[in-house]
């Protein structure tokens, strides 16, 4: 199924029958001709390119590792300039100071503003402790400041500050990973997407750098750190899962950092560094791992950097947050609402509620009918009852009237004569 992109036009709207997506009843249907939404992709295409990007990459690593000059050399632009090293007396920093240069490039009409986020001091130090402790709170103050930004009532003009991707340098020592590479790395795993790459790669023979590598992993997966993997989608097509597969098998990226020009003995003119033995170019893959990492940061994967810092780290940051201050996130205040689906829900609602008042009110008729009924019963029973009484009283006297009459009728007494007795109006002589 297609990945219908959130809140807007392409969305389909849920079913009022509540169905888990709403998909249940949708149907697919030709077109007859063209209708123009083939072009969205485009019109998403132009607002974004109007809008620009904002990408930020921070650089850990200890003191002269080539940050510096891999920035340069991956943006192709002269971000920092050339050093002038510090004479041995000038005073040096005592803790990780944290700098950053902020610059607009553009490439093909395509505007990207990229800050970098430099750490120099960071492992320079007797005790490297706590090296890791102000780049935390780096990352974080930015995350504050993009949750100040969020909830500000005008949210217009976000400006994403957010670091996006940590280029951690480790040190070509060809043996493992130092305590203070490790500490580094668990500390911020759950801040930032973290890319390790092996600096200055050209002083590691090809053996030592594979060694070298696969010892790196495995200190990685001890530690349970968490670094930065493109993600493979479903349905995604052979060349580009390859591709994907390609990158992470590279990780950790041996890179080597120019800014120069040289020239190969063949007559090339190339990014690279010269040596009397010959050649390292940067953008060569069998020489580096400098386009993989290009390709990484830059390339293929710069959007999704940005999207997992947004949906995922900083996601989790702020629900920890929120829930530190006592916040206890509602799920069903953010529950998306769906305007369509809330007025068949309330229509719902209501008709169960007319269908209640009605069933309620037909068993009151129905009652007081039956009420009714009883006591029509009752008093027709009554009348019955007083009608037979009245004709069984009529019928006794009717009896005792024709006998009379036919006493009268026969000359009999009325009253029968009872021994001696004289009777009113029969005188005895
Ligand atoms: N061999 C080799 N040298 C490099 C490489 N990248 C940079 N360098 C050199 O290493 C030195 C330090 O480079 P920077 O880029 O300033 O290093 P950094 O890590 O930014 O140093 P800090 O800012 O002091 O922390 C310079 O002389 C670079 O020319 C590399 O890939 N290989
Ligand atoms: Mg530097």
């Amino acid at each position: 199924m297609a990945d219908y992109e959130n809140g807007d036009a392409a969305s389909p709207s849920p079913t009022p029958n509540g169905s888990a997506h709403g998909f249940s009843n949708i149907v697919r249907k030709k077109l007859m001709g063209y209708v123009g939404f083939a072009n969205l992709p485009n019109q998403v295409h132009r607002k974004s390119v109007k809008k620009g990007f904002q990408f930020t990459a921070m650089v850990v690593g200890e003191s002269g590792l080539g940050k510096s000059t891999l920035i340069n050399t991956l943006f192709n632009t002269q971000l920092y300039p050339r050093k002038v090293p510090l004479p041995p007396s000038a005073e040096r920093p005592k803790t990780v100071a944290i700098e950053s240069i902020t610059a607009d490039i553009e490439e093909n009409g395509v505007r990207l503003r990229l800050t970098v986020v430099d750490t120099p001091g960071f492992g320079d130090f007797v005790d490297n402790d706590e090296s890791w402790k102000p780049i935390l709170e780096n990352i974080e103050a930015r995350f504050d400041e993009y949750l100040e930004q969020e909830n500000r009532v005008n949210r217009q003009k976000i400006v994403d500050n957010r670091v996006h991707a940590c280029l951690y340098f480790i040190q070509p020592t060809g043996h493992s990973l130092k305590q203070l590479d490790i500490e580094f790395m668990r500390r911020l795993h759950t801040k930032v997407n973290l890319i390790p790459v092996i600096a200055k790669a050209d002083t590691l023979t090809d053996e030592e750098i594979v060694s070298f590598k696969q010892r790196v992993l495995s200190d990685i997966a001890e530690h349970n750190i968490r670094i930065f993997q493109a993600p493979i989608y479903e349905n995604e097509d052979e060349e580009t899962v390859a591709e994907t597969e390609e990158i992470a098998s590279k990780i950790p990226f041996a890179v080597v950092g120019s800014d120069q020009e040289v020239d190969t003995p063949d007559g090339r003119t190339v990014r690279g560094r010269s040596y009397p033995w010959g050649v390292v170019e940067v953008d060569n893959e069998d020489h580096c791992d400098f386009v993989k990492l290009r390709q990484m940061l830059v390339r293929t994967y710069m959007e999704e950097l940005r999207e997992h810092t947004n949906l995922h780290l900083y996601e989790n940051w702020r629900s920890e947050k929120l829930h530190a201050m006592g916040v206890a996130q509602d799920s069903s205040v953010f529950k998306e609402v769906n305007p369509a689906a809330k007025l068949a829900e309330e229509r719902t609602l209501h008709e169960a509620k007319l269908a209640k008042m009605e069933a309620e009110m037909r068993m009151v008729f129905q009652q007081k009918v039956s009420e009714k009924e009883a006591r029509l019963k009752q008093s027709e029973e009554e009348l019955y009852a007083r009608h037979k009484e009245m004709k069984e009283a009529l019928e006794k006297q009717r009896g005792e009237l024709e006998d009379k009459k036919r006493r009268i009728e026969s000359g009999r007494p009325l009253t029968p004569e009872k021994g001696g007795s004289r009777k009113k109006g029969f005188l005895r002589p």
